[in-house]
């Protein structure tokens, strides 16, 4: 069965069967699967219709805003662009290559916006505002790329969001569908934009979902779903994280597989419910670590489950299907991540032995507790994308399993710090407290941290402010003892010091390697 073509979908059985018994051709199919996009579309009265005829307006000129207007340039369809910042140093570039409408620059101004009966809004710029609330009451379109992307896609789409472990499923969703044998992209959030992907011609697209991008999200159909996790970020987006796991939560409107986080019980808990009053119907999946074993008693999910026993094998039902031991990527959080990958991939039916090599031969993507060097017995470790409080202690917690220390011995130095988003860093105090030797701060926010760690019990003289990153890396190697660990996982986003988590993460490995080449000419 070729599962990539336009058959691909898990289309009610019966229409499908009469489609295939008919032998239509293509172009018909893309007819009628059109159609029937078309009913999901509308079945949700906000759902509109992009309508490339008429002029767009695109809010944001950086990779969305100018992905977007590639894709509509290609389709011979006439845009204006807007952007908050005063300067562009590439306008003239812009100017030459798009030829759009009008360049909007400054504040956002309602009355140039109102003109555009359909908006594009790129991920970073809030439709909460405002001016984005009044036009859209007003029967404005205000849709993200990822809408575009999907009144357009007619292959099947893997999507994933959470907060956190979305780049590292993406990717290897995307690496084991390859070694599998499919023509398989990966983007979004991830880098590419969405639009961009379509020009591989691909036949399975795997999409990392921000919740911002989710917010302009309105008619993805999808094969296989999924939220990772919820823990506080970008707090100064959200009302409250309830608000915040809501979008998160919309990415199961309209997927055929829900993939769903054990461990995450509210978010359950409402994909049951959505089942139970036919608001959807989806088939749920469920991975994690099992600790509610009611649910495991219930014979259909346990089947459809994707488990860890004893941190020792991955499970799918009783079958093991991975030892972990094997796997490269390490810590619990990599393991669940690996659960998700599978389980997410679980409608293509792939071959299990590919699958595996592919999971055991992944090793990780570059600034998510990536191993830097080990000077004087001390290990360094780069998690410049750990941007939140729950990647930062999943990340510390990944490290006390794999060690074979007693974790009493508190042998982690940490280097956190940064831009807060509003976060609330008490759970991390606590962990600061319980596990980590000494803990070296830096950046705009590092004194909302010190306060948890402070009120959490951390003893002042664990908890020490530096200005700089070569300050950091200095202070963590003079504090750590042979056998110690220094991670950099900053709990915090980078753009108080940096352009962006890869250039602080690289700025990291810098100061690491000038210390070892230091030490090295010094003996
Ligand atoms: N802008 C305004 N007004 C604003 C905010 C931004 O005019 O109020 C303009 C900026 O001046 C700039 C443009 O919008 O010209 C930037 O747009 P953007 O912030 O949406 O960023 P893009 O370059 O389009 O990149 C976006 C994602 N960025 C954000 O969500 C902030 C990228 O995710 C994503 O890779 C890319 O689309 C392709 O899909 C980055 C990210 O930080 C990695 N994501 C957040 C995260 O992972 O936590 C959500
Ligand atoms: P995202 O794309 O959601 O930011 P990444 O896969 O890039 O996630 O991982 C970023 C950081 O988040 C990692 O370096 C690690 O510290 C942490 N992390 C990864 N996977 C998980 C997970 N499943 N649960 C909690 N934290 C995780």
């Amino acid at each position: 069965m070729d599962y990539y073509s336009y058959f691909s979908f898990n289309w009610p059985g019966v229409i499908k069967d009469t489609l295939t018994a008919l032998c239509l051709h293509e172009v018909i199919y893309t007819i009628v699967i059109t159609t029937i996009y078309m009913k999901i579309m509308n079945k949700n009265t906000e759902n509109k219709l992009f309508d490339f005829t008429i002029p767009t307006l695109i809010v944001g000129m950086g990779s969305t805003g100018l992905s977007c207007a590639h894709y509509l340039k290609q389709r011979g369809c006439s845009f204006a662009f807007a952007d908050s910042r005063e300067e562009l140093s590439a306008l003239d570039d812009i100017k030459k290559k798009f030829k759009p409408l009008v360049i909007m620059l400054g504040d956002f101004n309602y009355e140039d916006f109102k003109a555009y009966k359909q908006i594009i809004v790129s991920p970073g710029v809030s439709i909460r505002s405002e001016i984005f609330v009044l036009l859209q009451k007003q029967g404005c379109l205000i849709a993200g790329d990822i809408e575009i992307f999907a009144q357009v896609v007619n292959k099947p789409v893997i999507a994933i969001t959470g907060s956190n472990g979305k780049s590292t499923v993406t990717t290897l969703v995307e690496k084991i569908a390859q070694e599998c044998g499919i023509k398989a992209i990966a983007g979004g959030n991830l880098g590419i934009p969405a639009l961009d992907l379509l020009a591989t011609q691909s036949d399975l697209y795997i999409l990392e979902l921000s919740s911002f991008q989710l917010e302009t999200t309105y008619s993805l159909h999808t094969l296989s779903a999924t939220v990772l996790n919820v823990s506080e970020d970008h707090m100064d987006r959200y009302n409250d994280l309830d608000d915040y796991r809501s979008i998160k939560e919309s990415i199961y409107h309209n997927t055929e597989n829900a993939i769903v986080n054990i461990n995450e019980k509210i978010t359950l808990e409402r994909v049951i419910k959505a089942l139970d009053k036919g608001d959807e119907n989806y088939n749920v999946s469920l991975f994690g670590q099992v600790v509610d074993k009611q649910i495991f008693n219930n014979s259909t999910l346990q089947k459809n489950s994707y488990s860890i026993v004893n941190n020792e094998f991955l499970v799918k039902g009783n079958s093991e299907i991975i030892q972990t031991n094997d796997i490269r990527i390490k810590g619990i959080y990599n393991y669940l991540n690996v659960l998700a990958a599978l389980a997410l991939l679980e409608p293509l039916q792939l071959d299990q032995q590919k699958q595996i090599k592919a999971i055991n031969e992944y090793s990780g993507l570059p600034h998510r507790c990536e191993w830097v060097a080990k000077i004087n017995g001390v290990e360094f470790y780069n998690d410049s994308k750990g941007t939140n409080t729950g990647a930062t202690i999943a990340a510390i917690n990944g490290f006390e399993l794999d060690s074979n220390k007693d974790s009493s011995q508190r042998t982690v130095i940490l280097i956190a710090g940064g831009v807060g988003k509003d976060a609330d860093f008490t759970e991390l105090g606590k962990v600061i407290k319980q596990k980590i030797k000494s803990t070296v701060l830096m950046g705009i926010d590092s004194a909302l941290i010190k306060t948890c760690a402070l009120n959490a019990g951390a003893k002042n003289d664990s908890l020490y402010s530096v200005d700089s990153m070569v300050e950091a890396v200095s202070a963590a190697a003079g504090l750590a003892e042979s056998g110690d660990l220094v991670l950099f996982s900053p709990a915090c986003a980078s753009f108080d010091m940096y352009p962006n988590y890869m250039k602080r993460g690289d700025d990291f490995k810098e100061k690491v390697a000038a210390l070892k080449s230091e030490l090295k000419h010094a003996s």
